[in-house]
């Protein structure tokens, strides 16, 4: 008789000796055997483990297991990327040092994660604030700053007005406020250290096509870098200044009515414009307004008149007005605009509130704006040319530059925030910059900080920073005071777990070669965009200054789904709605929760999935009745079980090597149905065990060793499955009788002849026609169709 179904017994118990045999370390790399580097996103230590963690973390590790099993040398590590706001905030409120409090996190949080009994390679481990970790950070920077690919510009700069620092743009929220403190965001002209990730941007798109991705996370890519080809021509003003535009539709020059410049135009301040004060307060507002805002096409257009300053139409020669306007942005393209208001909905709208004349130059329909197919007209010799016909020839004339542009910006990585890793970056007394060598890397952190948010970056309060800057670099030199922007940590972490303990450099091409790229990454649908293209982008830098092996990191990457609370709405506090995993986890035990989580639906769908109480109940008895199958073993058991069972492994296989668990879970819950009917002998049971052990680690565990077994199931192989058992399947043919077709048989899909025939002379339908028959030849095509010839008594 089987014990009870206990977790609470034994899943600490064998968590325990995992850890103690270490028997998930992966260690050196072992050739005899393939790779797969399993990556998941490392996890900001906040705390306390959610279910999200859980989901993220727990579900992959089944495929790690199933992977290691099947003969793979897996590498599936986990760390924490550390440094960021939260940990400063909470030690502002807690009056504590960011430090203490990240690291007490990190190991509260490793203790949980080792609760979830995951076979996480602990070995290959790193965390983004370890001195040996960050000093590398900064290295690859000043490897950057030596080759232009880190450089200080000035910028435009999203800027929270509350937590007083530099917001990425994809931290603005639509609605123009911070995602960080909900503050309404403003532009500031600020002196940036800034990454070149614009020099990638044709290869961040053109490299897509060799990934094995997900259609639309590649075109999530795309369009965040947003390539668009047109055409570079210039307008002369009346100042004799010449002003570029960027244009993706060049056919419709004779159509420009007047000239936009974006209120960020470096022309502007130099020119001399009769409503100068009436600009200069337009430029202002403009200033305070978030991007979003002015992209916004239900927003009113706005815009002032540059008084004194017209532009010549350089294929017309006609005189046009010139305006500034908010809705043409300075850091597009080339900041300008040519308009034409009678194709582009927003010179429309401009040109109708302003009263500037609207000429049609593509024929194809009266109601403008229109943006279709058709012919030139009002465009002098090139009337009724179509749109691809005119385009080159006016490129041409104009003496236009193709080009393309891309709405990708430049990354800009410094934060006027303490807890971050310091630029490692020193000024001479010139005020030039210089990198700080690798000798005196890790650049430290400072801890004389008051870490208060005043605008002012806190590392400029550091006496010590400043004294070992003088001490080291000479008198009258200074450290610069900001910190990385945490996208930079996450950029590279994976190429450090595989070399974790190297001194010598971040991580050398010889693990690189032994275990990039990685193969399958799964993450959240949140770093579609940013995490995931800027740690493209770092690898293709480090490429090209050969310190990274491959130009891609992840072969395969999957977005999750989110798991919702029982009520349908995301998880929070607020809404009361939070399952708690670690009292999921004592009531019913860590594989039952996996299990569940596995079991909501297909893993690599980025959808949605209610938390259900009713589905983790009825895993729970799933696994109830796996704890008892064991009184259901019998001597010989019937062939339908064995069937049953291969079926099984062929299915899991399958579906495991596609993370679609959800259906591998059906597969064995059809398995145990069945046996618990017909029996199953005990070596089935054993297999049976090995193939649950990726989803249910410690029940498979615990039973697997009171059968006596004294090593671990994990270092069991996977279950083949015997084809000889699969092709039990059947086939439904048709019976002819003299050429007509008078009934079907189903048959095994493998029967021969004599089983066809001994199929036909059991068939009830057939029956009373073959009594009347006398069978002159039979012909039997397998799979397909069973012809008797014969008289009719
Ligand atoms: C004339 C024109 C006529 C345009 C027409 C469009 C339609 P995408 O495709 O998004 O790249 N543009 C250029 N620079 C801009 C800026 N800094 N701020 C706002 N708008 C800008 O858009 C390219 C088009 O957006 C360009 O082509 C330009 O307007 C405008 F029937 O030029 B077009």
């Amino acid at each position: 008789m089987h014990k009870r179904y206990q977790h609470q017994d034994f899943e600490g118990k064998w968590q325990q000796v995992w850890a103690d045999q270490k028997i998930y370390d992966v260690g050196e790399r072992d050739e005899t055997k393939e790779k797969e580097y399993v990556l998941v996103e490392w996890p900001y230590p906040s705390g306390n483990l959610h279910v999200g963690h859980w989901y993220a973390f727990g579900v992959p590790d089944i495929y790690v297991r199933f992977k290691r099993m099947s003969g793979k040398q897996v590498l599936y590590p986990m760390g924490f990327d550390a440094f960021g706001l939260p940990a400063e905030n909470a030690a502002i409120k807690r009056n504590i040092n960011p430090k203490d409090w990240t690291e007490s996190n990190i190991a509260y949080m490793k203790q949980q994660l080792l609760s979830m009994g995951n076979a996480f390679s602990w070995d290959k481990t790193t965390a983004s604030i370890d001195e040996d970790y960050y000093r590398w950070t900064q290295w690859m920077f000043t490897e950057f700053f030596k080759h232009d690919l880190a450089f200080r510009g000035v910028a435009t700069v999203n800027w929270d007005p509350i937590d007083n620092t530099v917001i990425a743009n994809e931290q603005v929220l639509a609605d123009g406020t911070s995602e960080r403190s909900g503050a309404v965001v403003i532009k500031k002209e600020l002196p940036q250290w800034m990454l070149k990730i614009t020099n990638f941007a044709n290869e961040l798109i053109d490299d897509l096509d060799s990934l094995d991705w997900p259609h639309f996370i590649k075109e999530g890519q795309r369009q965040w870098i947003g390539r668009s080809k047109g055409a570079e021509l210039s307008f002369t003003l009346s100042s004799g200044d010449r002003v570029a535009v960027f244009t993706t539709r060049i056919d419709t020059l004779f159509g420009v009515t007047y000239l936009v410049l974006a209120p960020e135009h470096p022309l502007i301040p130099t020119l001399t414009i009769i409503n100068h004060d009436e600009v200069t307060t337009y430029i202002a507002t403009a200033a305070q307004k978030a991007e979003q805002d002015r992209l916004d096409a239900t927003k009113e257009k706005t815009g002032v008149r540059l008084e004194g300053v017209t532009a010549t139409n350089p294929i017309s020669g006609e005189v046009i007005p010139v305006f500034v306007a908010d809705y043409v942005i300075g850091s597009y393209g080339t900041g300008a605009v040519m308009a034409v208001p009678a194709h582009d909905a927003r010179d429309y709208e401009f040109a109708r509130k302003f009263e500037l004349p609207i000429i049609q130059v593509i024929s194809g329909t009266d109601e403008l704006p229109y943006s279709g197919p058709g012919q030139l007209t009002n465009s002098g010799s090139l009337n009724g040319l179509s749109i691809e016909e005119a385009t080159p020839r006016i490129i041409e004339k104009v003496g236009a530059n193709v080009t393309e542009t891309f709405r990708l910006r430049d990354w800009s990585i410094g934060r006027q925030r303490y807890w971050g890793v310091p630029i490692p970056i020193v000024y001479d007394p010139s005020g030039q910059a210089h990198p700080v060598p690798l000798e005196h890397l890790p650049w430290r952190l400072p801890t004389d900080v008051d870490f208060t948010p005043t605008g002012e970056a806190p590392l400029a309060k550091s006496v010590e920073l400043k004294e070992r800057t003088e001490r080291i670099f000479g008198a009258g030199w200074t450290p610069e005071v900001e910190t990385m922007d945490t996208f930079v940590d996450s950029s590279w972490y994976f190429l450090r777990y595989i070399d974790n303990k190297n001194d010598e450099i971040f991580s050398s091409l010889e693990k690189q070669r032994q275990w990039m790229p990685v193969d399958t990454y799964f993450g959240g649908a949140e770093h579609t965009t940013m995490h995931v293209l800027y740690s493209r982008f770092w690898q293709k830098a480090l490429h090209k200054l050969e310190l990274a092996v491959h130009n891609e990191p992840y072969l395969r990457r999957f977005n999750r789904g989110l798991v919702l609370g029982t009520d349908g709405n995301k998880m929070s506090k607020s809404k009361g709605n939070v399952i708690d995993p670690d009292e999921q986890v004592k009531l019913v035990g860590a594989d039952t929760v996996k299990m569940y989580l596995a079991f909501m639906g297909p893993y690599t769908e980025t959808t949605t999935y209610p938390w259900d109480m009713g589905g983790i109940a009825g895993i729970r008895r799933f696994l109830e009745r796996v704890n008892g199958l064991v009184d259901h073993i019998i001597d010989t058991e019937p062939r339908s079980s064995t069937e049953q069972l291969h079926r099984a492994i062929a299915k899991v296989c399958n579906d495991f090597n596609h993370c679609k668990f959800n259906t591998a879970i059906s597969a064995l819950m059809i398995y145990v149905n069945h046996v618990e009917k017909a029996g199953l002998s005990k070596a089935s049971y054993e297999t049976f065990l090995t193939i649950l052990a990726p989803l249910a680690p410690h029940l498979t565990e615990e039973l697997w060793a009171t059968l006596g077994h004294t090593a671990s199931i994990h270092l069991e192989s996977f279950p083949e499955a015997d084809e000889t058992y699969l092709k039990a399947d059947t086939v439904t043919i048709g019976v002819q009788i003299n050429g007509k077709l008078r009934g079907q048989l189903t048959l095994p899909s493998e029967a021969d002849e004599a089983t066809a025939r001994a199929h036909l002379a059991e068939s009830e339908e057939l029956k009373g026609r073959l009594e009347r028959l006398t069978i002159t030849k039979i012909i039997y095509v397998p799979g397909k169709i069973l012809n008797i010839i014969g008289t009719e008594i």
